[in-house]
């Protein structure tokens, strides 16, 4: 048993013991943070996929199996999609639209989603799927029989390990995928000199041949034609194995490892890609460099190199909250309890879990984090497992900012300024209009149509709220050459809508049409309709945050003049006739056939938007809950996600964890604590740790307010390192509900205002970087 215990600035001792808990870094608590054993531990193997346990450098992941006989580390790699490079427009698109508009405008909508389904949709109609590389299979022999099993993954070293004994032989297996060296890594040792012996090969539904190149084991494959969309790429998979004492053979599409003391094994993974349009790379030079510069160096260098790059990321925020006795049990175990058990340190785990997946699934060069993260066993995922941008996308990134790893978003600002190049294209093919435009979903190639059927894709919105994490980061961040980076993208959106907004009947406001409120069917046999609530309130953030960006940057006088005129006639949030929030123009929401639905769009205004809020906007908050209620909580994982953060912008602290409850149930939180849609989407992760920093933190309206939603679970803590508007780092202690400290970061002149409940003040941090508020400064103690 390891024992620690650290006191907090704020005073409070808080100790953090874990059962069992090997090899807990010593590095993890080094620079005095206050860190928990974070770590997601079992006693049997994964049997299934979600049992296993990813690794991750933000391009290549693995899942790891920990089996005792056969171990499975099932390999991805982020650009492995099926098809090739595709022009997604429907020529067709722009001479339907007048008609589609006059029969929406008519109140024909069934007949317009019709026309809009014979003539405005994308071709092909659906996108191609992310893809598995394979499997690397390490066989130890015929005995699945061992004692003392563990294992394990380390959030705080990003190490999976795996321990047993065998025959009196004591067996380890230490994994991890690493951003600086781009391979993964696995140490496999025996403490019985010559006691290692095993076999590593490749299994792959994919189309492939194994092959043996430079005393490297090979795997040479190509991706699948989906859609129509022919095959355009290839890859390779390249492993060395590196034995310490024993033998080492390479024959019959195997490495044979025979007596050795150790072994390490070396993956490298590339594909032919190289940008949406462009598949020319060439996978086995990468592979091939990856793995001579990697087999150069011991473990101990490639591990220590790994350690500093992930901690550096990893280590900036902590979380406490009171330790139970709970806690000391295998994850599976927590989760299967958890409606039951007193765990409040589960939830902090979930927070640092999502963290961790998100430095291993989007890191600067990377593709963003799609549906899955990077993680994906199939040819054709769940929806591909793409990118779908009515909410789960713009999900993943929700923590990014606050949770202090503002660089996995490059990848998302570099998908966006691809898209800004083919939604271009469908702006001008489909709408006539300049700038660019994304529908619900895309993919590696960026298409940028209507995808799957008008009901799901008839949404031109997607690209606006993407343009809103594109603000944020400034708004965190405040580097004026970002913005200056990043503002033509906006702009571009932007565009768009000045160009394609119409009058709606009354002639008082400009609408989006055709459009949907995602997914989501109004009573008038569609979907389709035009200016639903959730474009009006994405479309008020988008013109605001380019004016704003204009100001700053001291540019583009004329449109600044027309967003803003355009953006004043857009319709106002309303609430009808039962207190909701109406989600459509009309007040449709009580006759809409599917009441409960998962998709609450309409409530952006509340989160991720700040338009509305308790103390600025009360009566659309009462409206806002109204809608909560009327749709209940119990919904797939990202909408269990989504509702956390609601109800705890709306200071529910008490509801917002219940919400959080159902969100770690194991019907929607599998036992490697992946979120459950179901199947496994890893929009909920992210969701749902956001909504757990929303509660001690929140960060809107130019004000950062402290435990705004704290309930009394979590009574006693402490949280290290989150981010807020206006370029500050916060931390916070409370203690039995009350605040005891906080203390802010921030460039020197800085202005913030702190609230803590009712009392709110002003503070400049002067010629110093941080300020230590006490809780009597805030009127609290
Ligand atoms: C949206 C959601 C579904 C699912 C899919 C990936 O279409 O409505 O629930 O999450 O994205």
């Amino acid at each position: 048993m390891i024992t620690r215990r650290q006191t907090l600035k704020g005073g409070i001792a808080l100790g953090a013991c874990a059962a069992g808990a090997i090899r807990v870094a010593d590095a993890a608590v080094a620079d005095g943070a206050v860190t928990p054993p974070l770590m997601l531990w079992y006693r049997q193997p994964a049997e299934q996929w979600t049992e296993a346990l990813p690794i991750g450098n933000g391009r290549l992941g693995a899942m790891i199996f920990g089996g005792i006989a056969r171990e499975r580390l099932q390999l991805n790699e982020d650009t492995l999609y099926a098809g090739g490079p595709y022009d997604p427009s429907n020529p067709d698109a722009l001479a339907a639209l007048p008609q589609v508009r006059a029969l929406i405008a008519e109140g024909k909508y069934a007949e317009a989603q019709d026309l809009a389904n014979e003539k405005m949709m994308a071709r092909p109609i659906r996108m191609p799927s992310y893809q598995t590389v394979g499997e690397l299979i390490l066989t130890f022999g015929p005995s699945a029989y061992a004692q003392d099993y563990r294992r394990d993954l380390d959030l705080t070293t990003a190490c999976a390990h795996v321990a047993f004994q065998r025959d009196g032989v004591n067996f380890t297996r230490e994994s991890f995928a690493s951003a600086v060296d781009q391979v993964i890594v696995t140490q496999i040792t025996a403490d019985r000199p010559g006691a290692l012996s095993f076999r590593a090969s490749f299994e792959t539904p994919m189309p492939g041949a194994v092959a043996t190149d430079a005393g490297h084991l090979v795997l040479n494959g190509r991706n699948v034609a989906q859609q129509g969309i022919e095959s355009a790429l290839r890859f390779q998979a390249r492993v060395a194995v590196i034995p310490k004492g024993g033998e080492l053979h390479l024959r019959d599409g195997e490495f044979i490892v025979t007596g050795a003391d150790s072994a390490m094994v070396l993956v490298a993974i590339a594909t032919s890609f190289r940008r949406f349009d462009d598949v020319s790379g060439d996978p086995e030079s990468i592979t091939r460099a990856q793995i001579k510069a990697a087999a150069a160096k011991t473990f101990g260098l490639l591990q220590t190199a790994h350690l500093s790059d992930h901690q550096k990321l990893f280590r900036r925020v902590a979380f406490e909250l009171p330790d139970t006795p709970a806690a000391q049990q295998p994850t599976d175990l927590r989760i299967r309890n958890s409606q039951t058990s007193d765990d409040p340190r589960l939830a902090a785990l979930y927070f640092q879990y999502a963290r961790y997946l998100l430095i291993a699934c989007s890191r600067p060069g990377t593709q963003p984090a799609n549906l899955q993260g990077l993680w994906n066993d199939k040819l054709s995922a769940p929806w591909g497992s793409k990118y779908t941008i009515n909410i789960n996308t713009e999900m993943n990134y929700w923590p990014a900012e606050p949770a202090n790893l503002a660089e996995c978003v490059r990848p998302l600002v570099a998908m966006v300024k691809d898209l800004s190049v083919t939604g271009a294209v469908t702006a001008r093919v489909h709408y006539g209009a300049r700038g660019w435009v994304t529908h619900h979903n895309t993919d590696l190639w960026r298409a940028t149509g209507p995808i799957d059927g008008a009901k799901w894709g008839m949404w031109p919105t997607g690209g606006a709220w993407l343009c809103k994490h594109l603000w944020d980061h400034y708004d965190y961040g405040r580097d004026r050459a970002y913005l200056a980076e990043v503002y033509p993208l906006m702009k571009g959106a932007a565009q768009f809508f000045l160009d394609t907004l119409i009058k709606d009947p009354s002639g008082r406001f400009l609408v989006t049409s055709p459009s949907i409120s995602p997914e989501n069917l109004h009573p008038h046999g569609a979907a389709i309709c035009a200016g639903p609530a959730m474009d009006n309130q994405i479309l008020r953030d988008l013109f605001a945050n380019c004016i704003s960006a204009a100001e700053i940057l001291k540019v583009d006088g004329e449109f600044r003049s027309a967003c803003a005129a355009t953006r004043a006639k857009l319709p106002p949030d309303r609430i009808g006739k039962a207190g909701q929030l109406q989600e459509w123009m009309e007040d449709w929401d009580m006759e809409a056939p599917e009441r409960d639905h998962r998709h609450v769009s309409h409530l952006y205004a509340l989160f991720p938007s700040e338009q509305i809020s308790v103390r600025r906007t009360p009566e659309l908050a009462a409206a806002v809950r109204r809608s909560l209620e009327l749709r209940g909580d119990l919904s797939t994982g990202w909408a269990i996600a989504w509702r956390i953060n609601l109800w705890a912008r709306l200071r529910d602290a008490e509801h917002t964890h219940g919400v959080i409850k159902l969100l770690l149930d194991p019907s929607r939180t599998y036992p490697n604590m992946f979120d459950a849609h179901p199947p496994f989407q890893i929009d909920g992760n992210f969701g749902g740790a956001n909504g757990m920093m929303e509660m001690l933190l929140q960060s809107v309206n130019g004000e950062i307010e402290l435990l705004p939603a704290l309930p009394r679970a979590w009574s006693t803590g402490s949280v290290r390192g989150l981010r807020a508007r206006g370029g500050f780092e916060v931390d916070i202690a409370w203690r039995d509900g009350e605040l005891l400290s906080a203390e802010l970061r921030g460039a020197p002149g800085g202005d913030a205002r702190v609230r803590y409940r009712e009392k709110l003040i002003k503070l400049r941090v002067a010629n110093q970087r941080r300020v230590t508020l006490t809780a009597a400064d805030l009127g609290a103690g």
